[in-house]
This record gives C-alpha cells, structure tokens and sequence, in this order.
C-alpha cells in the first residue's frame, strides 16, 4: 500500500461557467465572453486542490450515468483523485449549477438545479477500508448520517496506535440548524462567513470566540474572511490571523474558499502549525482568484 490518502465525502457536480463583463439584465439578449463546463462541488474541488498540491486523495461521493457524469469521472481521473469510493445511482438526475462570473467585480452568481442524488450515508460508509485514510473531510450536507460515520472512525481510532489515527475534519457552510450539531465533532472545524454573519458575527475572529465553546476539546476552529484572510483559533484560546494574499487582478473566485480548506488540511496533515496552515491556505486561495479553474496555482 502507497501513501496513506486524504479522503472529501460530499458533492460533486458540473458547473456551467458562464463568464461576462457585465451581470445580465432580465429580459434581454446578452452574450458570454466565454462558457465553459467544469467540474464543481465543494469536496470534489477541494480533492482537486490536494491533487495539485500533490497529496494522494480519494472523493466520496453520488455518481450517476450518463454523458455529465462521464465527463466528471473523466475529470477526476485527470487530476488522479481516487474515484473507487464513488456510489452509483443510476436514473438520478445529474447536479448541475449555471454560474454567472462578472469580470468586472469578481462577483459569481450560482443557480443550483434541484438534486435528487442521494448523499452518502453511514451505510455506504461501512464499506470503506479505513486503514486506507489519514484524513477524512466531510462537507457538512446530511449530518445525522455523518456524525454516525464520523462515530465509526473515532471507534477505529481507539483500535489503532496514535500515529494511524484518521484525523477528522469537518466544514459547516450553510445556515442549516441541523449542521450545527457538527461543531462538537471534527479535529479541525471549517465555518464560514455565511453562518458567522448569521449568528451576528461581524469578523473571523468574533466568530472564532463566539463559537470556540461548541466544538469538542483540543479541536482548532477556522474561518475564512474573503479579502480579509482567515483565522484559527485552537485550544490555547488566542486568535490565529493570516491576511489574504490578492492576487494582480481577481479573475474568478469560484471554489476560493474550497481552496483554503484543502490546502489547509494539507498544511495540518504534514504537521505544520495552525499559523503556517492558514497562512499557506490563504496563499494558495489567493492565486486560485487570480486564475480560471485551479491549474496555475502550484
Ligand atoms: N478577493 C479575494 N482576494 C484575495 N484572497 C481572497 C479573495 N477572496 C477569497 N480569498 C481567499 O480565499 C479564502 C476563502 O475565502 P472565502 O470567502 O471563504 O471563500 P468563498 O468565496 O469560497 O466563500 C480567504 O481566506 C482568502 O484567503
Ligand atoms: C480519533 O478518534 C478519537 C476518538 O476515538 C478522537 O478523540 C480523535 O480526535 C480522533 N483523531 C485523532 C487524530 O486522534
Ligand atoms: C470550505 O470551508 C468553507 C467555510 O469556511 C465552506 O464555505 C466551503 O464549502 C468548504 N469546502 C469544503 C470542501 O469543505
Ligand atoms: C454545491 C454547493 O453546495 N456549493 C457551495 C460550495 O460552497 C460555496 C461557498 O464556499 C457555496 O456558495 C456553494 O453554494
């Protein structure tokens, strides 16, 4: 067996790209400078960013047949992103976002299709062959299954030596109710701007201080601030803070924050500091704005 993975449990999807110079106004005739298909998801773009990073790392995922899921099968396997763990659900319609990009102001509106994939659930997980993972990110979606399957890796854990121990990360980016119980569980807990803001948080480090209590002990929280870099905070209790790293001209901010995470994770998952983490997500995020897609940011 090679190099112990990093595993993303979460979505993967196309996104349509269609980029402007100016956000279209209803009921007119615009053009594109430029449409592209890409694939997307948030798990499934942080796998890319670990791939170019040169972590191995699998995806778990809903995968369905068809000409869409060709293509993204056919993407992960560009970027070596180990598809094994991919259910498949035939008959399901395929996810798929159209995404506006503005040129002029970096702004990116997403129209998400309704979905009827399932997500992955502790079922499906039972299969997976845990000695294979060093690490294993859940991008908080169906959390009642999640924090089953996250039960059954802290139960591997107490089977193991320390040093085969599966870290544990988790992300909360939507204002759900239900993802909030995710706080208690996770090494390394990911929230963001949206759910901050939400709860009245007006910077990272409030959030951080705001919501330290909830997650288990000795765990380090992280909140990504846009423009405004990102801040950690760990069991010591003190604001970590990197600022961003902008790039010459912001070209396209989708997947900004995907990119953090996942290099973040690489940054921890080689030993690193939670300050030398956030700093390095915060670079390599930077140049993820200044470049369409992900290839050029290594
Ligand atoms: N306009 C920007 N300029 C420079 N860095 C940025 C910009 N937007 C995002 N970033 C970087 O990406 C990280 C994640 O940003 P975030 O706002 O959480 O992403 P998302 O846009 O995906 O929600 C930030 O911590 C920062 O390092
Ligand atoms: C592994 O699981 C244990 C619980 O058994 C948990 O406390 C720990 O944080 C997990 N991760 C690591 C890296 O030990
Ligand atoms: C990364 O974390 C941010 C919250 O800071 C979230 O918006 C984004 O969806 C996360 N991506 C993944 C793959 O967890
Ligand atoms: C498909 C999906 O849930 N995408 C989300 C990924 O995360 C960004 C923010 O980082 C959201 O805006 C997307 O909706």
């Amino acid at each position: 067996m090679g190099e112990k993975q990093i595993l993303c449990i979460g979505l993967v999807c196309l996104d349509i790209i269609n980029v402007v110079d100016k956000y279209p106004e209803e009921d007119t005739d615009s053009r594109c400078l430029s449409q592209r298909w890409q694939r997307g998801g948030n798990a499934s773009n942080s796998c890319t960013v670990l791939s170019l990073l040169g972590a191995p790392c699998a995806f778990m995922g809903s995968l369905t047949s068809g000409p869409v899921a060709d293509f993204v099968l056919d993407d992960l396997g560009r970027y070596q992103i180990d598809t094994s763990l991919l259910g498949p659900h035939p008959g399901c319609s395929f996810p798929a976002s159209i995404v506006i990009s503005n040129l002029r102001n970096g702004s990116r509106t997403i129209l998400h299709r309704n979905r009827n994939l399932p997500d992955v659930t502790a079922k499906d997980f039972q299969k997976v062959d845990l000695t294979r993972y060093k690490w294993i990110h859940w991008e908080g979606r169906n959390p009642g299954e999640q924090v089953k399957m996250i039960k059954q890796v802290e139960q591997y854990n107490t089977t193991v030596p320390p040093e085969q121990r599966i870290t544990i990360s988790v992300e909360i980016e939507k204002t759900r109710e239900e993802l909030y119980q995710l706080f208690q569980y996770g090494d390394v807990v990911f929230v963001s701007k949206d759910v901050a803001r939400h709860f009245g948080y007006n910077s990272a480090a409030d959030a951080l201080k705001g919501f330290y209590s909830r997650v288990k002990k000795g765990a380090l929280l992280v909140c990504a601030w846009a423009e405004k870099g990102a801040d950690g905070m760990g069991p010591e209790g003190v604001v970590i803070h990197s600022d961003a790293f902008p790039p010459t001209a912001i070209i396209d901010t989708l997947g900004a924050g995907d990119t953090f995470n996942a290099s973040v994770i690489f940054s921890l998952s080689a030993g690193k500091s939670l300050q030398e983490a956030l700093t390095f997500g915060c670079e390599i995020a930077g140049r993820k704005c200044g470049v369409y897609g992900y290839d050029g940011i290594v």
